[in-house]
């Protein structure tokens, strides 16, 4: 069956179920598609699948809308006070040359990166939309590496499903699942509008996953794990913030 008259059936008979007997047998026609979000058993439950699968189905290969530099923000937003913790600021106080971004989990060769490492890396400026959940939003060109780039340095198994991120913010992670950390618009950013990014918009170094919510960039990042199963980390990751979802997908 070609990939289209697929994606026909599959869409079709999620509407039909969800409309006709209820939205257990779409969550089971889901499942079969591999569709099914991390955090299905939530609150949000069958609703979030639903989401979730239809975007998955509707947008696995989209990309997030990106902007001419004039409609750049001339005041972007920085959500939140920068980070004051100890750690942070003694590695700030020595230009962050002691950051590292570790990568690691289901992969090949576990990799360790700094500053200067992802540098070297062929760069990648977009200009797009970052929208928080509570409703404020700015536009800003972002600059940094293919998240793609740095697994592909170290060697995803075929079988890993997520990556989970990790901040240097005490207790700041989340994950995105695969198709996302290998879309060519999700980044690890060093720059933001030409410059260095300033420690209130995470630097000196951010996720940016421009297809979803803001609360997906993370700021402050250190470590990426590449996963099979978000329960097995150290903290639960498929369902990080319980009052969110855990995709966030725009
Ligand atoms: N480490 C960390 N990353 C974070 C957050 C945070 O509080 N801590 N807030 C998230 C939320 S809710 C949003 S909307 C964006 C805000 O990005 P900005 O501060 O660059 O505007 O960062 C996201 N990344
Ligand atoms: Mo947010």
């Amino acid at each position: 069956m070609s990939f289209l008259s697929r994606r026909k059936l599959i869409t079709g008979g999620l509407a039909t179920a969800a409309g006709a007997s209820g939205l257990a047998v779409a969550a089971r026609l889901a499942s079969q598609y591999g569709l099914i979000p991390p955090d299905h058993g939530g609150i949000y439950g069958p609703g979030e699948t639903l989401t979730y699968a239809a975007q998955r189905i509707l947008t696995r290969h989209s990309m997030a809308r990106e902007f001419p530099r004039s409609l750049i923000s001339k005041t972007p937003f920085a959500n939140g006070r920068p980070l004051q913790q100890e750690n942070y600021l003694r590695s700030q106080a020595a230009g962050f040359a002691d950051w590292r971004l570790q990568v690691d989990g289901m992969v090949a060769r576990p990799v360790s990166f700094s500053l200067a490492d992802l540098r070297k890396f062929p760069l990648r400026s977009q200009i797009t939309h970052l929208a928080c959940e509570e409703g404020w939003s700015f536009i800003a060109e972002w600059t940094g590496v293919p998240l793609s780039d740095l697994l592909d340095a170290a060697g995803p198994r075929p079988d890993a499903k997520f990556v989970a991120s990790y901040s240097m913010e005490k207790d700041a992670s989340d994950s995105i699942d695969m198709a996302d950390a290998l879309h060519p618009q999700t980044l690890v950013t060093y720059g933001i509008n030409g410059g260095d990014l300033p420690v209130g918009h995470g630097g000196p170094l951010r996720l940016r996953v421009p297809r979803q919510l803001g609360y997906k960039s993370l700021k402050y990042l250190t470590r990426l794990t590449v996963t099979d199963d978000l329960k097995k980390l150290g903290r639960d990751l498929s369902n990080p913030s319980p009052e969110y979802a855990w995709y966030a997908g725009i």
